[in-house]
């Protein structure tokens, strides 16, 4: 095991990662930016350097800075949580090569699945299933991508290769808006990630997202956690997240996480990984990958009892999964509220200081949050403030104990979206359960706000 590991990132993740280093008796280091001065989880740290001003650019994303830390605090790994450089492989690669361990997946499983287009191929070489569409890469002559689309059947979308997470795409409805909304893409594709291929799927009008975990040890042993169901959203930000997704057979499930189990193994991946599907009229649909810890892997922790950060840090130290599937129970119900601070109506960040800060307890609840009274949220980063995590047998349990958590919690002196959470665990149809990608902003528009 190591016996010091940099942590390249901030808030709640800098927080969850340093847990799991101290339960591993791992010393760990964070960088932290101006901005970030009085954040607890540095003072916490066994050692915290500044690497730069407020801005991201200029620290937490600063490849030189956060290597030269790893040299003079004698870190021997460096984990990179999520966003910032979590899904940089050139920067995997540095790590690598200045002598470090990248605790994540190799450089080479990051690149292919930044590529959309080599992710899905490798998808379809591993028997994952996929939305229908092009075959790789769409070809430049404008009468083949018209036979494509008759193909695939209207309406389709159009992805780029380097986008993904909701950027790049474009709906076309009529084979006369086709090839115009291709030429668009490419040249905002090419702009925007120096890459101008893009790719066609079949749009799926009513999916909901569903993703599968998954851990792989790099030594040919490969298992899924579950899934969750992260449909909840608005532009492409997840507000609720649960585990198991409600009323999904178990055994179509058990299908496609053995699948991406398998496709795991294929392509040597190792660390923690998710595949991330839509699920429509009873078939799952592959469409991208993330190879970092994502936000959500609470719930999954919750109803599995494996430590997923934990997990990250063993794989890059080199060791083998402790555990086989057939080990890998899952119990229960967990449900995630993110908390942010913001607008609860419109979504207008709400940076500041928070005068009060009381976190829920009791059965079954967790908090991951590096706020508390007299913290100041910087206006420069993500608004996410904490995430509320509850557990119980039932849904009904979890439900009823994510009620109980989001009335005792106190934030003051900043907005939050607790209220909508208020609302939204008492809306019959996510009690109901199975709502669409769609329904968060339907509800919305539905409530006049
Ligand atoms: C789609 C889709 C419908 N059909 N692909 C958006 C984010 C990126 N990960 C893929 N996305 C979508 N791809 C096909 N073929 C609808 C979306 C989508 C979406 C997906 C997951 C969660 C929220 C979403 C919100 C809008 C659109």
């Amino acid at each position: 095991m190591f016996k010091k590991i940099l942590i390249a990132n901030r808030g709640e993740i800098a927080l969850r990662i340093q847990r799991a280093c101290r339960e591993l008796g791992v010393k760990s280091v964070v960088v932290y930016s101006e901005a970030d001065r009085d954040a607890k989880y540095v003072k916490l740290a066994d050692e915290a350097v500044c690497i730069g001003p407020a801005p991201s650019a200029q620290s937490y994303l600063s490849m030189p800075a956060i290597i030269a830390t790893a040299e003079v605090t004698d870190a021997e790994a460096i984990h990179p949580g999520y966003g910032f450089l979590s899904e940089n492989a050139d920067f995997a690669e540095r790590v690598e090569r200045s002598g470090f361990t990248f605790i994540g997946p190799t450089p080479e499983n990051i690149r292919t699945m930044g590529d959309k287009v080599s992710a899905k191929q490798a998808m379809i070489k591993a028997g994952v299933p996929c939305v229908p569409g092009s075959e790789g890469a769409l070809p430049d002559d404008p009468k083949e991508i018209v036979r494509i689309a008759r193909a695939v059947g209207y309406p389709v979308i159009i992805k780029a290769a380097g986008g993904g997470g909701g950027r790049g795409m474009r709906v076309v409805h009529t084979e006369a808006a086709l090839v115009n909304a291709v030429q668009m893409t490419k040249a905002e594709a090419a702009a925007a990630f120096g890459n101008p291929q893009v790719y066609m799927e079949k749009f799926l009008e009513h999916p909901r997202h569903v993703e599968i975990q998954v851990l792989a040890d790099g030594h040919k042993n490969a298992v899924w956690l579950g899934e969750r169901d992260c449909s909840m959203q608005r532009r492409h930000q997840k507000i609720i997240e649960e585990a198991p997704a409600p009323g999904i057979p178990r055994r179509l499930i058990e299908r496609v996480g053995d699948r991406c189990a398998a496709a795991c193994k294929k392509m040597g991946y190792r660390g923690a990984g998710t595949f991330e599907f839509l699920y429509e009229n009873g078939e799952f649909y592959f469409i991208e990958m993330n190879t970092r810890v994502q936000v959500e892997h609470p719930v999954t922790e919750l109803v599995t009892g494996i430590d997923i950060v934990q997990m990250q840090i063993r794989i890059a130290a080199g060791e083998k999964l402790p555990f086989t599937q057939r080990n890998i129970t899952m119990r229960g119900h967990s449900i995630e509220c993110r908390i942010n601070a913001e607008d609860p109506v419109k979504f207008i960040p709400s940076p500041g200081r928070i005068t009060m800060w009381h976190p829920p307890g009791g059965p079954g609840v967790r908090v991951d949050s590096h706020a508390y009274t007299n913290y100041f949220v910087p206006p420069n980063y993500d608004s996410m403030i904490g995430k509320i995590i509850v557990h119980g047998d039932t849904r009904e349990q979890a439900l009823a104990r994510m009620r109980i958590a989001l009335s005792e919690t106190v934030v003051e002196g900043i907005q939050t979206n607790i209220p909508l959470h208020r609302e939204l665990m008492a809306d019959a149809k996510f009690i109901e359960g199975g709502t669409d990608i769609h329904y968060l902003e339907q509800w919305m528009a539905a409530h006049k706000r």
